[in-house]
């Protein structure tokens, strides 16, 4: 009942549209409007509910259009169609948790994957709390980075795709089997749950041995209900932990090695240690945003924004602009790569002329590094990937934001601590970092 009368609204709404929306995309010149009106009265519409021909009278149309074009004058809300109301999701089913229990209580090498769907704002305390409970390994993704926090010791970062070699179970909390799983061959031989609002999603390219479809988040608070142990496979876990950290290492050992410009492992790691316990990272660009979320850890739940499954270049500006507004006093960095930086910078602007004091960090290597990575390899070309490693941050200026250069790996800590201190006092501020190029996301999809 409910939405079917939202329907009828909606199509109705859809209706008014098409029968004034020519006269509202352009409205007629003065005197003509009687014309167009008579017009429009002698046309045959559609009837948005029965399909029958229907005709509107001259005065019908002529309230509909004034309504809309007055309301727009003034600026008032407009009388879109509304949007449709949320589907509740549905709760998990129980049968086929219990199934899910009775697998992870036999697995000896569990791993847990969480994706953005696993997460809303309202249970991602209780949440984090059901993972704990769980005790399997875990790698969060997408919207789910920074659930549990900077360092959990069931948290991972790396080597993800030799654990889902060796795991034996692998729960997927809101994780489709698409190309970031390889269509589900980076999960080998393990018996896989689903956990997935999306029935189609669940199943995709790899039929699970239990799909749970609800809303993943809560279905892994039922599930911790019925097969908690915090203690789960301690020496399995223990692997992981040690391979996780050899790679932390290995990261250490890279960020050291010194070039003739800024090392970006350098630069991201000074980030992460300096950055705030509040902070939100918002991340837009290619391998420098890449390199930055393998170091930069968020810092608790709905903390991290990046361009999402499919690198859509373009949001840093728009996503700084929102966290900010919606967590005023937290620090609020974005970290862009030079070419994506070029689609949000004006952003400054906004930034400027409502106090909004964002950390912008560009990573400027001249260069559209992650297409030129496998063009160059494949074509033997770099066309249409070169940058100039232009003056970002006298662009900031220029926008009324402060601006800083930083050249050599010397200059960051200094830098990073004065651009801390120009966002406490309420400036927006751009550090432009000439980096050097790095081999650090060697092999990594590109698109
Ligand atoms: C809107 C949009 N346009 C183009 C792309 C393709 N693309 C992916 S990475 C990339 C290069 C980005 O360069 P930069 O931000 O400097 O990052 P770098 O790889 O150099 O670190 C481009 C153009 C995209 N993902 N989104
Ligand atoms: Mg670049």
């Amino acid at each position: 009942m409910q939405s079917n009368s939202w329907q009828h609204r909606q199509r109705w709404g859809l209706l008014r549209l098409q029968v004034i929306g020519q006269l509202l995309a352009s409205p007629p010149e003065a005197g003509a409007l009687q014309a167009a009106l008579t017009a429009l009265a002698q046309s045959t519409w559609r009837h948005p509910l029965t399909g029958a021909d229907v005709r509107f009278g001259f005065s019908t149309i002529e309230r509909w259009y004034l309504r809309r074009h007055v309301a727009r004058m003034f600026g008032e809300p407009r009388d879109d169609p509304p949007a449709p109301p949320l589907p509740d999701p549905a709760e998990p089913d129980a049968p086929a948790l219990d199934r899910a229990a009775r697998l992870l209580a036999g697995s000896a090498r569990p791993v847990l994957l969480i994706g953005s769907q696993a997460v809303e704002p309202s249970t991602a305390d209780d949440l984090a709390q059901a993972i704990s409970r769980l005790g399997m390994p875990t790698y969060l993704s997408g919207m789910g980075r920074g659930l549990l926090g900077r360092r959990h010791p069931l948290l991972l970062r790396h080597r993800r795709r030799e654990a889902l070699r060796e795991a034996d179970l692998v729960v997927l909390a809101g994780v489709p089997c698409d190309f970031r799983l390889d269509y589900g061959r980076h999960l080998g031989r393990a018996t896989v749950v689903s956990l997935n609002l999306s029935p189609a999603e669940a199943r995709l390219n790899r039929r699970p041995a239990v799909a749970v479809i609800g809303h993943p988040g809560r279905a892994l608070i039922a599930l911790a209900a019925r097969a908690a142990d915090p203690d789960r496979a301690t020496a399995w876990r223990a692997a992981c932990r040690e391979r996780d950290e050899g790679r932390e290492r290995e990261i250490g050992e890279q960020a050291a090695v010194a070039g003739t410009q800024v090392n970006p492992l350098a630069l991201v790691r000074a980030i992460e240690d300096v950055a705030a316990e509040d902070s939100v990272f918002v991340l837009d660009g290619g391998d420098f945003a890449a390199t930055a979320s393998y170091v930069v850890a968020p810092r608790g739940p709905l903390r991290h924004l990046d361009p999402g499954v499919f690198g859509t270049l373009g949001v840093g500006g728009g996503f700084a602009l929102g966290a900010a507004v919606a967590r005023p006093g937290a620090e609020v960095w974005i970290l862009y790569g030079d070419g994506a930086a070029a689609y949000s910078l004006a952003e400054f602007d906004t930034f400027t002329r409502h106090g909004i004091p964002v950390i912008a960090v560009v990573g400027t290597d001249a260069s559209w590094a992650q297409i030129a990575r496998e063009q160059v390899s494949a074509l033997g070309d770099d066309v249409a990937t070169v940058l100039r490693a232009s003056d970002y941050h006298v662009a900031a200026e220029g926008y009324g934001g402060e601006g800083i250069l930083v050249r050599r790996d010397d200059e960051i800590a200094d830098a990073l601590t004065r651009a801390r201190a120009a966002a406490a006092s309420g400036r927006a501020v751009l550090v432009n970092v000439l980096l050097d190029r790095s081999e650090f996301r060697r092999g990594s999809i590109s698109m």
